[in-house]
């Protein structure tokens, strides 16, 4: 007969051991300590206290539905990856539940990178709670960075019509535009543009790529340009990204004021 006791022990060995299959970098583990942690279960929790705290570079990649970030996303793992360095991606799936297919289409262009043991792709969805996406993102976040990630991306819609504040999950925030979206680019300055250390203009062949540049540039010292579908200007976000966190690195603030003030 088993006491509850021995119920308890056995529990917490249990989450131990997920702990170090964790730690290990064991993919199957890794998704069932988040699927605990999605359930708020407190074997989840007590997991994730047994981790250890590693160095990942965690960059959230923001934007409307229909920008171009997964697309980004996919062209942002084929250079860390050929960087070397094992990338994990939290796609938060808020926007599914309102376009229907977003996720599959996340799945679609991410499939490219399905075999390769370097790369954990994971949807998060918010199960009908509110305010636990962002809890469990972050929290998912702090499972892939002890699994030996070195570059997590979150996937969200932004700030405002998201339960995650990607800023407060996120070292460095990019922001995606796409151009032609007039309304749509006025609607994110208030928020979005804001506390984005970096602004991609995706699409950038687009005709009006130009136009949403220029306008852009009087918002944020930092305007890129991207085309996802073809990898152009990849490599001078990965480059921005990496200068961000250079910045970050010398101290609180001077990321930001350095970005601001190049001189
Ligand atoms: N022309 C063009 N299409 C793009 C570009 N980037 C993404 N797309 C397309 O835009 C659509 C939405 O892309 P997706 O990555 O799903 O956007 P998300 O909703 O922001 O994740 C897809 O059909 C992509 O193929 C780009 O740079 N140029
Ligand atoms: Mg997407």
């Amino acid at each position: 007969m088993t006491t509850a006791g021995e119920q308890i022990t056995s529990g917490s060995e249990c989450m131990s051991a997920l702990a170090e299959q964790v730690k290990s970098g064991n993919i199957r583990a890794v998704s069932r300590l988040i699927s605990l942690l999605e359930d708020q279960h407190p074997g989840g929790t007590a997991a994730l206290r047994l981790l250890t705290r590693r160095q990942a570079a965690v960059i959230g990649i923001t934007g409307y539905p229909g920008a171009g970030k997964s697309t980004l996303i996919g062209q942002l793992i084929t250079t860390y990856r050929r960087l070397g360095l094992k990338v994990g991606v939290l796609a938060v799936d808020i926007s599914s539940h309102v376009t229907g297919g977003a996720l599959l289409g996340d799945r679609i262009r991410m499939q490219d990178h399905a075999l390769d043991h370097g790369v954990y792709i994971r949807s998060m969805a918010t199960r009908g709670r509110q305010g636990g996406l962002a809890r469990a993102t972050d929290r998912a976040k702090l499972v892939l960075d002890a699994a030996g990630y070195d570059v997590i991306l979150i996937e969200t819609i932004g700030v405002g019509q998201n339960e995650v504040d990607i800023v407060d999950v996120a070292q460095t925030v990019v922001a995606v535009v796409a151009p032609g979206l007039g309304d749509e680019v006025q609607a994110m300055k208030a928020g979005l543009l804001e506390m984005a250390h970096i602004v991609v203009v995706n699409k950038a062949d687009h005709p009006d790529a130009d136009a949403a540049v220029r306008d852009l540039r009087e918002w944020c010292p930092i305007v890129l340009r991207t085309v996802a579908t073809t990898g152009e200007g990849v490599s001078d976000l990965v480059a921005a990204i990496a200068e961000h966190r250079r910045l970050r690195d010398l101290g609180p603030g001077s990321a930001r004021a350095a970005m601001r003030h190049p001189n």
